[in-house]
């Protein structure tokens, strides 16, 4: 085979809220590229698969193992945290998350990172063997840095997650997931006309639906003269793992005749997808 095309980085995070010394939660989730394959709710004790693929390659077994090498890190995790909190004097309520993942490249070469953020800031980042806190983070956090560096066994199990577990995970949901992840699905498309923007004006609107993967052009023309008044939504995730876009055009009534919109996709090759104004809907 010619190899991955596209990039498709694992990207796991977990979400921990500590709202005082005796409430928590953790949740964790991970998408692979665009596609979300995994759950992990603060209530159960297992990962949830969300994909027929999410297995990869790993055995059962192996599956196992995982699991409860993340069941003794979520308990320890929460414990650590209280313990610094106290010991360090750091005040609830607060939010901590990680992001932490790898992307498998060409020649057999990974890249992975571990990255955490205290109330939505980022303070920590896992390198090579260590926890290195950001130089501007709190002297608190400094401090349970050297603490946490102290524990090797974390760090190697650390090491050895990132740098060994990971990209090998990512290798066969590569295969296991291939024809989910590369196989385009193509955008359905509509016009509609909004609320005036004012007397004597139209908005009109371009709405894409259901494509995959992400990037998406669409743009009002005027023949082959794109409408440099064309406003881009932004692209919103949709429950089916696709997505949305819309884009508007703010025009004088007496000139919306002869707009269309223009969308093109990877999945629809050079057929773009073209509406005419006018045609179809009540104008
Ligand atoms: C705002 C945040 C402040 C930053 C603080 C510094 C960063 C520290 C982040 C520490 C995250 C690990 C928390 C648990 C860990 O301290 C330790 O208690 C446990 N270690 C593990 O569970 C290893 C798995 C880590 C996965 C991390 C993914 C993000 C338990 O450690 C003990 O048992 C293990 C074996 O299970 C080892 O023997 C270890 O040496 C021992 O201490």
């Amino acid at each position: 085979s010619e190899g991955p095309q596209r990039h498709f980085p694992l990207r796991c995070l977990q979400i921990s809220s500590f709202a005082n010394s005796s409430w928590s939660r953790t949740d964790g989730l991970a998408w692979l590229g665009e596609l979300q394959a995994y759950t992990w709710r603060n209530d159960s004790d297992t990962i949830r698969f969300l994909k027929p693929w999410s297995q990869g390659r790993f055995s059962d077994q192996q599956w196992e193992n995982l699991q409860h090498i993340f069941l003794v890190y979520r308990i320890s995790f929460t414990r650590d945290i209280q313990e610094f909190v106290t010991m360090l004097h750091v005040d609830y309520p607060f939010d901590i998350q990680i992001s932490g993942g790898c992307e498998v490249l060409l020649g057999n070469t990974s890249k992975s990172f571990l990255d955490i953020a205290f109330q939505g800031k980022a303070v920590v980042s896992f390198q090579g063997t260590f926890w290195v806190p950001d130089p501007d983070s709190p002297p608190w956090v400094q401090k349970a840095c050297k603490v946490a560096n102290q524990d090797r066994g974390t760090r190697e199990t650390v090491q050895w997650l990132l740098d060994s577990i990971c990209p090998g995970l990512v290798r066969g949901l590569l295969e296991t997931g291939k024809s989910e992840l590369e196989k385009p699905v193509q955008p359905e498309a509509w016009l509609s006309s909004g609320p005036a923007p004012g007397p004597g004006r139209l908005l009109l609107g371009c709405h894409v639906s259901g494509f995959y993967p992400n990037p998406v052009w669409a743009m009002w023309m005027r023949g082959e003269q794109e409408q440099p008044g064309t406003r881009r939504g932004d692209v919103l995730p949709q429950a089916d793992g696709t997505w949305y876009l819309r884009v508007t055009l703010d025009v004088a009534a007496g000139e919306a005749a002869g707009l269309s919109c223009r969308v093109r996709h990877s999945s629809l090759g050079d057929q773009d997808i073209i509406l005419y104004w006018g045609r179809g809907q009540a104008s």
